[in-house]
């Protein structure tokens, strides 16, 4: 019988993101309408990433097409994609792009009172070969629509209003966490063209069997983080060694980490004393999403969500995971830290 409901009562996003507003009486449905076009951007996106394999073979990419204009590349046709959803949607005010240098100030007949920083394309250097890519969301809010200002959007992850990720791997999955929400995944049904809700509140399993890591990058590694993986491959305690999953594209890392547990980081090193990642459209959404999970999100000296990012573009170390597995990395941060 709840087969048959499910089959027959489909809970799709558009559903979902509805039912949560209904739960705020004085809402004026701005949050609906702007993430229907994140929705609509991500359906575009998926449908553009399936034929990128093709794209050589129908003479597409980097060819010219009929209008004689030359293939973008997936992630400039990608952000331009969304930025043009966002600014139709009439619901923004300033959006923070990883693809803009400047942050885009909304033209005021058609602001709105939100603010989404995002990273169009995530791990699209992987395109070529197949691997998972994704794209990465976060929604403030603005304190004053039609005055939008970068300190907005210069606010601590604690204060974003909405995250969430659409993976475009072997399906197109859309996990968001809205209003008074947990954390919700929805996969796309090509042939409805809908999301359908498939993993209702998730919570990150309290501690994982999987560290996921660069280790190339172990030679500059700092102390606690070069200790914490030797443990993770040789326990001191007697249990079993962890096993390494590393796709190398975050929006797979971090949702296999989110659903089987573990962590996820990539620490600061002495290349890279603030990580790779970008604190305002990479860590600040995914931390939200983890934490919301019942997971934990640390950067080597404070947890994510509470830095104030300086600049639209700056990077942070992140940790990211199970609960437990967390609070390990952070022991071995404070004794040093303490020992500093
Ligand atoms: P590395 C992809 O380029 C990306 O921005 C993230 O998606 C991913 O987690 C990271 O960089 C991978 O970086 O240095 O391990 O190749």
């Amino acid at each position: 019988h709840v087969a048959d409901t499910h089959r027959t009562d489909l809970m799709t996003i558009t559903r979902f993101v509805l039912n949560e507003q209904s739960k705020y009486p004085e809402a004026r449905g701005d949050l609906t309408i702007l993430l229907n076009h994140v929705v609509l951007g991500c359906k575009f996106v998926c449908s553009a990433v399936n034929k990128a394999g093709l794209a050589q073979l129908l003479g597409l990419a980097g060819e010219t097409n009929v209008q004689g204009e030359e293939q973008k590349k997936l992630d400039v046709l990608s952000n331009e994609v969304f930025v043009k959803a966002f600014i139709s949607s009439g619901r923004t005010c300033m959006l923070v792009s990883e693809e803009n240098e400047e942050a885009i100030f909304v033209e005021p007949s058609k602001r709105g009172r939100y603010i989404v920083v995002f990273d169009p394309l995530d791990g699209s250097s992987n395109i070529d070969c197949g691997v998972s890519i994704g794209t990465i969301f976060g929604i403030y809010l603005a304190k004053d629509k039609d005055n939008p200002a970068l300190d907005d959007v210069l606010q601590p992850g604690k204060k974003l209003v909405a995250a969430g990720y659409c993976m475009y791997g072997s399906s197109c999955t859309l996990v968001l966490r809205t209003g008074s929400s947990g954390v919700n995944g929805f996969t796309l049904d090509p042939s409805l063209g809908e999301f359908i809700l498939t993993h209702p509140n998730i919570k990150i399993p309290k501690k994982g069997k999987i560290y996921s890591v660069n280790e190339g990058n172990a030679k500059n590694w700092d102390a606690p983080t070069a200790k914490y993986v030797e443990d993770c491959k040789f326990p001191q305690d007697g249990s079993s060694p962890k096993s390494l999953r590393y796709v190398g594209s975050m929006v797979a890392d971090v949702h296999r980490t989110l659903l089987y547990g573990g962590i996820f980081m990539y620490p600061a090193d002495k290349k890279n004393p603030n990580g790779k990642l970008r604190l305002l459209y990479e860590v600040f959404p995914m931390s939200y999403l983890i934490e919301q999970a019942g997971g934990q999100a640390f950067t080597g000296n404070q947890r994510a969500l509470d830095l104030v990012p300086k600049k639209i573009h700056e990077r942070s170390p992140v940790f990211l995971g199970s609960y437990d597995d967390i609070e390990e990395i952070k022991k071995l941060y404070a004794s040093s830290n303490g020992n500093n």
